[in-house]
């Protein structure tokens, strides 16, 4: 059993002062008039938050290093320097109109365990690391949680180096440029993945279900399955005054034809099918032009591979079904089989928050995370705290200080475990 004075020395070390006011100094880069963050992947606002996280680190005596996709960690050496190394943490870029914790709480969660161990003077015998990965969010590049999936080795660097967002900035220049503005010591080549002990990542819920039934710490146990796709198609520009209906091929119509037969086609009794066009393009975008290109983006969720493997072979039937006059392609980009976090880790975060006192409950995520792409690595698991009304991906989101320290609480002692086992 583990030394309890350690773990209750760390748990009292956590500051939920400390906590909240790192929550404010890093909502105020790339904030936005309504109280949001607009810290969108390798930007500007990402690189002044990579600066803030490494001053604070370094203040700590703490060592900072990124790999070649530019996840950033923050190592606290543990008495064994040859021992695979406990991680935890979660991105620091947000959507265009995202909120204040969405990612960012996982950061300062697992960097607020790192300085209540070195307060406490608490020993591990593992290093214990908290690490910031790349572009979660995938709202500017796709696809999303691309540092954690190259790290783990589900996409390839080089591939990803290539993407380019909607205005054809290469993610390796925006890469180079983020590095140079926030430098840190590389870790490692090309070769991103150095083994790990364990991941746990701190997260708010995203969801209404801890709100609803007032519990403060949700044990999560895995991650639906998600897909996302790329649909284009093709028409014909035409003048809009002169062009009859009949001689149209109006890529926009064919657009929302596809668009409604596949809102229809997903439409599952159950509402546990998640089936959402974000980002539409219509081009060339001229209100006196029939429109000869539109693409859509599809982002498709379940806790099922069948079902989802199911719905995107009709996505593709209606694809092929409803284009013409137009012709469509649909492109798969990314698919994340469900997660399931290991027992023991769902397990010590369960003890943890049983031994701390707080109302705790086992629950699935609904919304995609790193974790997902570390589960296959290493004993992975997450914890949730509540966020307002289950808000989130909007500039309203909300959580509490005492909520947010209570999560950071039940983290350390799941690291101080996980690290000295
Ligand atoms: O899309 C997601 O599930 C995550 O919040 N980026
Ligand atoms: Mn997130
Ligand atoms: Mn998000």
């Amino acid at each position: 059993m583990e030394n309890m004075s350690d773990i209750e020395r760390a748990v009292r070390a956590i500051r939920e002062d400390r906590l909240w006011q790192r929550h404010l100094d890093m909502a105020r880069l790339g904030g936005t008039p309504r109280g949001g963050v607009n810290r969108q992947a390798l930007s500007p606002e990402d690189a002044a938050a990579r600066n803030l996280l490494m001053s604070w680190a370094r203040a700590r005596g703490f060592q900072v290093s990124t790999d070649a996709i530019g996840n950033l960690f923050v190592r606290r050496d543990g008495t064994d320097a040859s021992a695979r190394p406990v991680l935890s943490g979660s991105h620091m870029d947000s959507q265009p109109t995202g909120g204040r914790f969405d990612g960012m709480y996982g950061v300062l969660a697992a960097f607020e365990a790192l300085e209540a161990l070195e307060d406490a003077g608490v020993a591990t015998r593992r290093p214990v690391e908290a690490v910031a990965w790349t572009n979660e969010e995938g709202s500017r590049f796709q696809p999303g949680a691309m540092g954690s999936g190259v790290f783990a080795g589900h996409y390839a660097l080089t591939d990803m180096l290539a993407v380019k967002d909607w205005k054809g900035v290469r993610l390796g220049d925006a890469l180079v440029q983020t590095l140079a503005a926030a430098p840190a010591p590389r870790r490692g080549g090309n070769a991103p993945c150095f083994p790990l002990d364990g991941y746990v990542e701190a997260h708010i819920e995203q969801g209404p279900r801890l709100e609803d039934v007032r519990t403060t710490i949700g044990c999560v146990t895995g991650i639906q399955g998600s897909r996302r796709f790329m649909v284009e198609i093709l028409g014909e520009e035409a003048h809009a005054g002169t062009t009859p209906r009949a001689a149209r091929k109006d890529a926009f119509v064919a657009a929302v034809a596809i668009a409604s037969a596949m809102q229809a086609a997903t439409c599952d009794p159950e509402d546990t099918l998640r089936f959402t066009i974000g980002h539409v393009d219509v081009q060339p975008g001229s209100p006196n032009t029939v429109p000869g290109r539109v693409s859509f983006s599809i982002d498709m969720r379940h806790p099922a591979t069948e079902v989802l493997d199911a719905h995107e072979a009709k996505l593709r039937e209606i694809v092929a079904t409803m284009a013409p006059p137009c012709t469509a392609s649909i492109g798969r980009l990314t698919a994340v089989a469900p997660t399931v976090f290991d027992p023991d880790v769902v397990a010590l975060v369960r003890e943890a928050a049983q031994r701390q006192g707080y109302s705790h409950m086992d629950m699935p995520s609904g919304a995609g995370h790193d974790a997902m792409h570390i589960a296959p690595l290493c004993p992975t698991g997450m914890i949730f705290v509540p966020c307002e009304r289950g808000i989130s991906h909007n500039e309203i989101e909300n959580a509490t200080p005492a909520d947010l320290a209570a999560g950071t609480r039940v983290l350390v002692e799941t690291l101080l475990r996980l690290a000295n086992r």
